[in-house]
């Protein structure tokens, strides 16, 4: 088998990038390593910008989301049992980001996929990318017990954190740059309505907490945890008393609880690989960066870097590689900004086991600034509706 473009892994990334190859006429392979209802049932982002907006109406699979995601022009951040509402689209000059479930989202791409009869292989098993130094680079992978070959002119590695495709960047030329926080995100789906309009980013002294939501419906909360803790410890009971002892009073007292229809802990990582191209290889996505989630910035990075890698391909099979020589540094530069507004979300509302009583001040000073400042509310506002492209 034989495709202009190989993208290994079915997450957003490698899905987004498929579609709007495919819009332009550029052939692709699919390959994942897990089944469809897998990639479907992982209950990650909920929080998208204009630029992922932009992105999907682009490929042609923004009629669902239109319909059924909600708009919100601010968020709220509560400390010492008040809440202070930021202004996103006061603040940014009209911008919003939509609530729209990254699952949702990977439905719509998938049908999208399938409708154009793609060719996409779900359980692909040891998947591993070959001579993408050179000019015909090939993906393997054993499929139903047969060792298959795709030969390809490029490969895309969508294939995020855990993937083959950054493991197989040469160690030379690849440098790494992490921080590990001591501390994890229980997070809990329930069918009840969400607790308010908008979403709350609570900092209390037992800890972060979030009240997100996937529709009128449906609630997305979490709770700061620590790495210690497993799902199972955890009943409903036990996350809805913690959520509300974290909430201010109103809160507290109008939110609704259900039972749980999913609970997980996530562990919250820095971390940028450089560069982001290996010859005719390039990582996108969580293959290349991860940010903790208190930012709302993993889905929308991954985005960020389909966005430069399509158009950088497009532009190539149309006669010049410029678009392809300057993806690393394009990337990169969006996704440090991204990665330090993500930094300083988490390091401004979690409480760190760690900390002393100068961390302590430090926070308590800069969230009374915040809400006092409209020069800080302002640089929140505009990192979290995520900041405009330069080129
Ligand atoms: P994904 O989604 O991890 O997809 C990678 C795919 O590659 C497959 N794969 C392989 N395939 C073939 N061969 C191999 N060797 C392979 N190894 C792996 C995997 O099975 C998978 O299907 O990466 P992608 O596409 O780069 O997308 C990134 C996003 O999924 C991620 O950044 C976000 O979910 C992060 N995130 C959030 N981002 C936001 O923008 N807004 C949010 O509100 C938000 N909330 C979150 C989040 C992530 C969370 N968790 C669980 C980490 C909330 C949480 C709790
Ligand atoms: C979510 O709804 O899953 C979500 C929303 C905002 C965040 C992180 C996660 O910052």
């Amino acid at each position: 088998m034989r495709v202009q473009v190989a993208i290994v892994g079915a997450g957003p990334a490698g899905l987004l990038l498929g579609q709007l190859l495919y819009r332009a006429g550029i052939d692709t392979m699919v390959i994942e390593q897990r089944s469809q209802d897998y990639v479907l049932g992982r209950i990650r982002a909920g929080i998208i910008e204009q630029v992922a907006i932009d992105l999907l109406d682009e490929a042609g699979v923004g009629s669902r989301m239109h319909a059924e995601g909600l708009i919100h022009a601010g968020i709220e951040l509560c400390f010492n049992d008040v809440r202070h509402r930021i202004d996103l689209k006061g603040l940014t000059g009209g911008q919003q980001v939509m609530v729209y479930g990254q699952t949702e989202l990977t439905k719509d791409l998938m049908d999208a996929r399938e409708a154009a009869s793609l060719p996409t292989v779900y359980e692909a098993e040891d998947v591993s990318i070959h001579d993408f130094d050179g000019e015909q680079p090939r993906v393997r992978y054993v499929k139903d017990g047969l060792a298959r070959e795709v030969s390809c002119d490029f490969i895309a590695g969508c294939d995020g954190f855990h993937g083959v495709c950054r493991a197989s960047a040469p160690a030379g030329i690849l440098r790494t740059y992490e921080r590990v926080y001591p501390l994890g995100w229980l997070g809990l789906l329930s069918e009840t309505p969400p607790v308010s309009e908008e979403l709350i980013y609570s900092s209390h002294e037992r800890g972060f907490a979030l009240c997100s939501m996937r529709s009128r419906t449906r609630s997305r909360y979490y709770l700061q945890c620590s790495l210690a803790d497993t799902v199972e410890q955890w009943t409903d009971r036990m996350f809805w008393d913690e959520l509300k002892r974290r909430l201010d009073p109103e809160a507290a007292e109008s939110l609704v609880t259900g039972p749980s229809i999913e609970k997980s802990i996530a562990p919250l990582r820095s971390f940028v690989a450089e560069p982001m191209r290996f010859g005719r290889l390039f990582l996108a996505g969580d293959a290349a960066h991860i940010v903790p989630p208190t930012g709302a910035k993993g889905l929308n990075l991954a985005a960020s870097d389909v966005r430069y890698l399509s158009r950088a391909l497009i532009e190539f099979y149309s006669g010049s590689s410029d678009g392809i020589d300057g993806y690393s540094g394009r990337c990169l530069q969006r996704i440090w900004k991204a990665e330090r507004f993500s930094w300083w979300m988490t390091m401004l509302l979690h409480r760190f086991p760690d900390a002393d009583g100068f961390d302590r001040r430090i926070q308590e000073a800069e969230l009374d600034y915040l809400v006092h400042s409209v020069a800080a509310q302002t640089a929140l506002a505009e990192n979290y509706v995520g900041l405009p492209f330069r080129d």
